[in-house]
């Protein structure tokens, strides 16, 4: 069991499910979860902390209707930022959303809501995004006379590609339903709960092997971030040890014992 001492925070909400899945939820639903300066560190805290102290998957909520409204309008608004300080304020998005995407636990997002702006800068640091009927899409920083400084350009490019990231961002266009996930936004949209279902598979993907799941949801964004010739070498290098731990030599046995489940289509 996780320690309760390493999940008390403030904005963020934490509560174990299940053995090792921290469900993290975004705890300013008055706000609609849009993300201040305290909420990013805090996110920078536990991801930065989730491995060492035993999480072995997390899913990722907003509490209320709405997933996250993106930035603190109104906290940008009044600080009145110069340049050099809304710069730091990005960097330090970026510090937590790489901590989630290259950090080796899994993430889940369960959306619902308003996923904009920041929100959808957020959840495309998670490796599985999970939507529901309520669940919407935008990027309204063209809108607001801003542009995106949580990683839109680079995340949200590779989820939808670069022309349609630039019509979000200077159309305000929402996408939602079939459609988003047509495109790449989401992989799963439920008829019910997305948090149900983004905890099902937390559920599920806990149970592979830690280390299996580090190089899942670490290696494969860094070897995707290197030429070929290089990540073709560094994948090699990561199988040679997680495919060699001998946590696996159990699961390989009972393939070769044939006790082990069979991979079958879907029934
Ligand atoms: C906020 C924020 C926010 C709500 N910052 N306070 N993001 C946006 O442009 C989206 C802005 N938000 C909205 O469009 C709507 O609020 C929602 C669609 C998300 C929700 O609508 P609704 O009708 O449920 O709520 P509301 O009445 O608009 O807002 C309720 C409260 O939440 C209200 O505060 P109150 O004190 O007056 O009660 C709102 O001010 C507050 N609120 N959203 C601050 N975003 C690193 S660069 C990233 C750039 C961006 O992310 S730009 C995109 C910003």
């Amino acid at each position: 069991a996780l320690d309760p001492k390493d999940l008390a925070y403030a904005n963020l909400s934490i509560r174990e499910h299940g053995d090792g899945v921290a469900v993290v939820t975004l705890d300013r639903p008055e706000k609609r979860n849009a993300l201040d300066v305290a909420t990013i560190e805090e996110l920078i805290a536990f991801f930065t902390s989730a491995r060492r102290i035993g999480v072995r998957a997390v899913v990722l909520a907003g509490a209320g209707d709405h997933f996250c409204a993106g930035l603190d309008l109104v906290e940008h608004w009044k600080a009145d930022r110069s340049p050099d300080e809304f710069m730091h304020v990005c960097l330090r998005w970026h510090e937590a959303f790489n901590k989630m995407e290259y950090g080796g636990v899994p993430v889940i997002a369960a959306l619902k809501g308003a996923v904009v702006g920041g929100g959808l800068e957020l959840a495309s640091a998670a490796h599985i995004r999970v939507m529901d009927a309520t669940t919407y899409f935008a990027l309204p920083e063209g809108q607001r006379g801003i542009f995106t400084g949580g990683g839109a350009t680079i995340r949200v490019s590779d989820l939808v590609g670069k022309a349609r990231m630039i019509d979000m961002i200077l159309t305000g266009r929402v996408y939602q339903g079939q459609e988003a996930v047509d495109l790449g936004l989401a992989q799963y949209l439920v008829e019910g709960s997305s948090f149900d279902k983004a905890l099902e598979l937390a559920e599920k993907i806990a149970a592979n092997l830690p280390l299996t799941n580090f190089a899942i949801c670490s290696a494969i964004s860094h070897l995707n971030n290197m030429s070929g010739m290089d990540a073709a070498y560094a994948e090699a290098v990561v199988a040679g040890v997680v495919n060699t731990q001998p946590a696996a030599r159990a699961r390989l046995e009972a393939f070769a014992n044939k006790t082990a489940a069979r991979v079958r289509p879907n029934g």
